[in-house]
């Protein structure tokens, strides 16, 4: 699908050979200018025109996340499921892939309490019998480390699942201390807006409390490989929509993403 026509939105630029190889190796990377400054602004300006119709009474609390933008919003969609997007997020795992869900993520000052965001992994959480799936994490506006960008231990996917660890509380970093030793944290990152941050599921990540006087609003687009097998454990994504267990997820939500 393309970008919707009449809409201020162009495809993201082709991901180079490099930005391959050090994704494969570390399991994340950053990309410059994924999203032009105008495509940027006009995603900016349709995320928050959803997030403000989603809280009538306009507040926003300290870390929110708004969940599957693309459902209702047909521009949200065609970006999300976009050329340009399919192929940058195919390119980078090496296979076709499907959209899981999109959403945007809000860190107010840390003076309004948008703390950090807790070491964690993303892959105990999905129902899929195997790895590759990936987070495109887009910054709305410039995001210095200052602000809450990500970090990431580099080459931690290849760890495998280390628990739920966001909801029993715990720090993988703590209850391993032996990682450190042997992988790399990722250096601060200074985003502008438009560039992004991705992310293996299963690599170890954390953000910091936005430390500036403005919201930190970034949109997010996941996709996971076309062949991935469902395993049945529960997930709001998938719950209800008559998937059967060791099959591929055959279903309007979840197209195979044309490249
Ligand atoms: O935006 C953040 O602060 C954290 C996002 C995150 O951890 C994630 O997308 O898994």
């Amino acid at each position: 699908m393309g970008i919707v026509a009449g809409e201020p939105l162009r495809e993201p630029r082709e991901v180079t050979d490099e930005e391959v190889a050090f994704y494969r190796k570390n399991g994340w990377v950053r990309l410059n200018q994924l999203i032009d400054r105008e495509t940027c602004a006009a995603l900016s300006a349709r995320v928050q025109q959803r997030f403000v119709q989603g809280n009538a009474e306009l507040e926003i609390p300290a870390f929110t996340v708004m969940l599957d933008l693309s459902d209702e919003d047909a521009t949200l969609r065609a970006f999300s499921r976009s050329r340009g997007m399919a192929r940058a997020a195919s390119r980078l795992i090496g296979r076709p892939v499907r959209p899981f869900f999109d959403s945007t993520v809000v860190k107010l000052p840390a003076s309004a309490t948008g703390g950090e965001t807790q070491w964690h992994q993303d892959s105990p959480y999905y129902p899929f019998d195997r790895t590759g799936t990936l987070n495109v994490w887009i910054p709305l506006v410039d995001c210095p480390p200052e602000k809450g960008s990500m970090r990431f231990i580099s080459g931690s996917h290849r760890l495998g699942p280390l628990g739920r660890t966001t909801v029993t509380g715990e720090n993988p970093l703590e209850m391993h201390p032996w990682i450190l030793d042997e992988y790399e944290m990722s250096p601060p990152l200074d985003l502008a807006a438009g560039d992004a941050t991705v992310v293996d599921h299963a690599v170890i990540h954390y953000a910091p409390p936005n430390q500036t006087e403005t919201p930190r609003w970034v949109y997010t687009a996941m996709f996971f490989p076309a062949d991935t097998l469902y395993i049945g454990a529960p997930h709001r994504r998938t719950d209800g929509l008559g998937l059967v267990v060791n099959e591929p997820l055959s279903h309007a939500r979840f197209p195979v993403l044309a490249t």
